[in-house]
């Protein structure tokens, strides 16, 4: 096993890894800003060392401070959790160039599948179905552009190759203002991502956002962990993850995530990642693929009984899967509700001293949080400052169990979302579920 890692994230997924490092023998180096030296995992590591000042740019981004800290601490490998490093290629290849070991698939499949175009020209190569669009890059010629478009029919969306996750993309709806929008989303990919790569789809009104997740060791072997809905978003911002997603037939679940499990052996993908598709009228479109762990793999993990980021442990040691696709089966169901220091009516960040926590409980309730009384969150970073899930042997009593959970739970001294998630509770369409991804923001009034 793996002797010392570092911890190269914060708050509750710092917590979570160093907690998996920690069942599994594994020493522990926390990596943090000078805003987060009383963070929960950094005074519980075994180690720890200050890689630059608050901004994240100084600090969480800064990979030669955080190389330094994995030279200076005797560590063999880096997790880089989510959002900052964990989806940067150059990043994973410095690592792997300065002798340790990047927790997360090898820097050219980070390269492969974080290009949009290159990941769904190997997604359709694999049979795996893309929404209708032109079949790879746009070119510098209008008028072909224009016969694109008119072939996919309008409304189409124009992406950045580089982008994701809602950054570097626009609709449009008609012809007349198809070339400017071309022109304006290249420019701003440049701006944004130094590649001005864009290609078009069509675009598709009222999806669903299903994502699978895999798994997959340095041995070639893959395999999927089943399905998520995170449809209920706001601003591209997931706030309720719920595995597996409602509605969906065992065949179509086991044909996507058998596709995905394939294409992770015939790229060399290795560690935890995941396939996102959006979904409508029956029908699942591949859009991208994030190669790292998420937010929510927590209720896929409810819902497998694998752990996640033990099994990407495992993997980065050098062990094989030690379990098939035979072996995992799907039980009931779990769903995430991210508890965020914000005003739950106008959303703007609430950071600041907390008061009194207490985090709910019982049967079928997981907290991944870093809260605790007396901490205060800074205004620095994400929002995000706990994961209640709750899970049960069907929608319903998970639904159930997170009522009772989000009555319990107290965060005093911020402002937070609870309210949010209890109003979402109560809604009709949320409890039938299956609700598309504009629902909330739509119900909101936004
Ligand atoms: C789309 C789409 C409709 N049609 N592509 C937004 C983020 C990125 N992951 C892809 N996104 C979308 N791509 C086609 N062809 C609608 C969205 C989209 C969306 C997707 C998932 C979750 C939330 C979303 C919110 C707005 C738009």
């Amino acid at each position: 096993m793996l002797d010392k890692v570092v911890i190269a994230n914060r708050a509750e997924i710092a917590l979570r890894i160093e907690r998996a490092c920690r069942e599994l023998g594994i020493k522990t180096v926390a990596v943090h800003s000078t805003a987060d030296a009383n963070q929960k995992h950094v005074l519980l590591a075994d180690e720890t060392v200050c890689i630059g000042p608050a901004p994240s740019a100084d600090s969480y981004l800064n990979m030669p401070a955080i190389i330094s800290a994995a030279e200076v601490t005797d560590a063999v490998a880096i997790h880089p959790g989510y959002g900052f490093l964990s989806e940067n290629a150059d990043f994973a290849e410095r690592v792997a160039s300065s002798g340790f070991t990047f927790i997360g698939p090898p820097p050219e499949v980070i390269r492969l599948l974080g290009d949009k175009v290159s990941a769904i020209k190997v997604m359709k190569e694999a049979g795996v179905p893309t929404v209708p669009g032109s079949d790879g890059p746009l070119a510098e010629d209008p008028d072909e552009n224009i016969r694109i478009a008119r072939d996919i029919d309008y409304p189409v969306i124009i992406k950045a190759a580089g982008g994701g996750g809602g950054r570097g993309m626009r609709v449009v709806h008609t012809e007349a203002s198809l070339l400017n929008a071309i022109s304006v989303t290249q420019a701003e990919a440049q701006a944004a991502f130094g590649n001005d790569t864009v290609y078009m789809e069509k675009f598709l009104e009222r999806p669903r956002h299903i994502e699978f997740q895999v798994l997959a060791d340095t041995f070639g072997n893959a395999v999927h962990l089943y399905d998520r809905d995170c449809s209920m978003q706001r601003r591209h911002q997931k706030i309720i993850e719920e595995a597996p997603a409602p509605g969906i037939t065992t065949e179509q679940r086991t044909e996507m995530g058998e596709r995905c499990a394939e294409t992770c052996r015939k790229v060399g993908y290795t560690s935890a990642g995941t396939f996102e598709f959006l979904y409508q009228d029956g029908q699942f479109y591949f859009i991208e693929v994030n190669t790292r762990l998420q937010v929510e793999h927590t209720v896929t993990e409810m819902i497998t009984g694998v752990d996640l980021v033990i099994e990407q442990l495992r993997i980065a040691a050098g062990e094989k899967l030690s379990f098939s696709q035979e072996d995992l089966s799907l039980r009931g169901h779990a769903i995430e509700c991210r508890i965020n220091a914000e005003n739950p009516k106008n959303f703007t960040p609430s950071p600041g001293q907390i008061e009194l926590w207490h985090p709910p409980g019982g049967p079928g309730i997981r907290v991944d949080s870093h809260l605790y009384s007396g901490y205060t969150v800074p205004p620095f970073y994400d929002s995000m400052i706990a994961k209640v899930i709750a899970c049960g042997n069907n929608r319903k009593s998970a639904v159930a169990r997170m009522r009772t959970a989000l009555n319990e739970m107290v965060i005093d001294g911020i402002e937070t979302n609870i309210v949010l998630h209890q109003e979402i509770f109560q809604h009709a369409a949320f409890k039938a579920g299956g609700t598309d991804i504009h629902y909330l923001e739509k119900r909101l009034g936004l």
